[in-house]
């Protein structure tokens, strides 16, 4: 029996349809601060792009939570328990997941939540092979949205919501909360999210992996507007705009902006947006936490923090939460 389930055809695809994007770059480019969501950056290009950084010798996120998993895994898998239903918010290249899966005893199935079907089908095609018993259950579908999960193969344990990579960081705290929230509803009673979230360290490191040498974070980011101008014809002059991200200490986050060099007009659709020199998109912000800050943050959404571990360097942290009343219990 196959347990893989196409991802780009049917009611399980949730992505946002392509005329939409239209209309969210004309409201995103119409507010008087300027921005564009975040997860409009992965497109096929833009994944690839992201699989780039993460290689970057400045971007040590991805770099700490696998040394992190390499020393952990275990351990994590042992918290978590037996007969877990995975669901993984974001793909990814599925390195982490595997060493996690190799640890874990006798999980449900795993289901991969993404939004575009290329990496999702990617990362389900290398785990099929590595773990041909597990079921695999893939969801292209929007996180950030309530999502209808597949009917698990046999009755799980617990669900376990795995999130790494410190993408919680890209939500602003009160949407984090709500997000938690909505993990918090999804998981169940006896459920919980495993969670990699980037630590406060010294601000020229946190600076120096958004602005890596070789630039690709930089292409990264203007690919955001290669990608407008493929998929609904606008006309951004890539070399008209540069990519500026700057940690702001007291928000506690990383914030990119795509920065105008000039004044100018770009069409969008039908109508034109002006900018003025210097003037900028806000296209991402990369939250960072204390621990305290971040046990905080979960107790706003009802979670509470069993346990935490850290990679040897002590500059990323993976968390499993809990419903903050079965702690309490
Ligand atoms: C995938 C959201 C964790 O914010 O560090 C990397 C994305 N942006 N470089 C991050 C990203 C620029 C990344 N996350």
């Amino acid at each position: 029996m196959s347990s893989v389930q196409p991802c780009s055809t049917g009611d399980d695809d949730r992505r946002p349809p392509l005329n939409d994007l239209l209309a969210i770059a004309r409201h995103g480019l119409g507010l008087k601060l300027k921005r564009l969501p975040s997860w409009l950056f992965y497109d096929e290009r833009g994944s690839a792009l992201f699989e780039q950084i993460c290689e970057q010798p400045e971007y040590y996120l991805t770099r700490c939570e696998v040394a992190l998993m390499d020393e952990h895994a275990a351990s994590v898998a042992d918290s978590l328990g037996s007969e877990v239903r995975l669901v993984e918010y974001g793909s990814g290249s599925g390195l982490k997941t595997r060493m996690l899966l190799r640890e874990m005893h006798d999980p449900v199935s795993y289901v991969p939540v993404e939004i575009s079907p290329a990496p999702l089908n990617e990362s389900v095609r290398r785990l099929a092979l590595e773990f041909p018993q597990l079921p695999l259950q893939p969801l292209c579908a929007d996180f950030s949205k309530p999502l209808r999960l597949p009917i698990p193969p046999r009755a799980p344990r617990r669900t376990v919501l795995y999130f790494p990579g410190s993408t919680i960081g890209n939500f602003e705290a009160r949407d984090a909360v709500d997000l938690l929230r909505k993990m918090r509803n999804e998981m169940g009673d006896a459920g919980g999210i495993l969670i990699g979230v980037d630590l406060k360290k010294d601000v020229a490191q946190m600076e120096a992996a958004y602005n890596d040498r070789a630039g690709v974070t930089a292409e990264f980011t203007l690919n955001m507007l290669a990608r407008l101008n493929r998929e609904i014809g606008s006309d951004f002059d890539l070399s008209a705009f540069r990519h500026h991200a700057r940690y702001n200490p007291m928000a506690g986050r990383i914030e990119t902006h795509i920065v105008s060099s000039r004044e100018q007009q770009v069409k969008i659709g039908s109508s034109k947006v002006g900018f003025r020199a210097e003037e900028v998109i806000q296209v991402e912000y990369s939250c960072k936490y204390s621990l305290e800050d971040f046990a905080a943050l979960a107790e706003k959404a009802g979670l509470a923090v069993m346990r935490t571990w850290l990679d040897p360097q002590r500059m990323f942290s993976v968390q499993y939460l809990v419903r903050a009343s079965a702690v309490a219990r």
